[in-house]
């Protein structure tokens, strides 16, 4: 199997790059984010919960995420590999990643960092704000939050993963293009 974490800030364009990257590479794309809106959208008790943390730009619990992810590696047990989006955000989830994909008898092979300034970040959020009807997008206080928060819960995984040896750091500036061919080269690197 070949499982890649695409790692980065809000709005670094994990989202973005994963679409492309799942066609190219065939891989399962696993976005908490888009998980946790999708419960949302039906209302289901979870999703119900979830809103709360989302909508003050706050990391939604991890035994809630991971029992998702869980669940999801279980429902495509035929998956050739998977891409996870937005996850692990907190060592916590990093661990329960590992332990996880061992059971399968796997683990993650490659982790590719994308690095964009936080001005570009708040620039492109606010710009996703003007056409996304995301809570979280709404207002620049919640995204400098969400900036925070990611400092200092969700780049600890940076350090996680650099200690095996899995972290590549990507320019995530520029055109969407030029970035998806920056990742490509590592992909088909690790892959050959
Ligand atoms: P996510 O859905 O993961 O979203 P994100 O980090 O905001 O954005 P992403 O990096 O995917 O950026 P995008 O491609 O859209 O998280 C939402 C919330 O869910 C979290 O805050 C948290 O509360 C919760 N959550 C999710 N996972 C969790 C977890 N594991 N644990 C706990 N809580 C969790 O790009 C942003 C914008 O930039 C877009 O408008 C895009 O068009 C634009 N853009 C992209 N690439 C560009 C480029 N190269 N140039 C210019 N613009 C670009």
């Amino acid at each position: 199997m070949f499982n890649l974490v695409l790692f980065g800030p809000p709005g670094s364009g994990k989202g973005t790059q994963s679409e492309k990257l799942i066609e190219k590479y065939a891989l399962v794309h696993l976005s908490t984010g888009d998980l946790l809106r999708k419960e949302r959208k039906l209302k289901t008790p979870l999703g119900i919960e979830a809103q709360q943390f989302i909508d003050r730009g706050q990391l939604v619990p991890d035994e809630v995420v991971i029992g998702m992810i869980s669940s999801a590696l279980d429902e495509n047990a035929g998956a050739k590999g998977f891409l996870f989006d937005g996850f692990p955000r907190t060592v916590a989830q990093a661990e329960a990643l590992d332990k996880l994909l061992g059971l399968k008898g796997s683990d993650i092979s490659l982790v590719l960092f994308l690095d964009v300034n936080d001005e570009e970040l708040i620039r492109r959020l606010v710009n996703r704000a003007k056409t996304s009807e995301r809570s979280d997008d709404a207002d620049e206080a919640i995204q400098r939050r969400r900036q925070e928060v990611y400092k200092n819960e969700t780049l600890p995984v940076a350090a996680y993963y650099s200690k095996q040896k899995k972290v590549v750091n990507v320019n995530g500036l520029g055109d969407i293009d030029d970035v998806f061919s920056r990742l490509s080269a590592y992909i088909d690197k690790k892959i050959k």
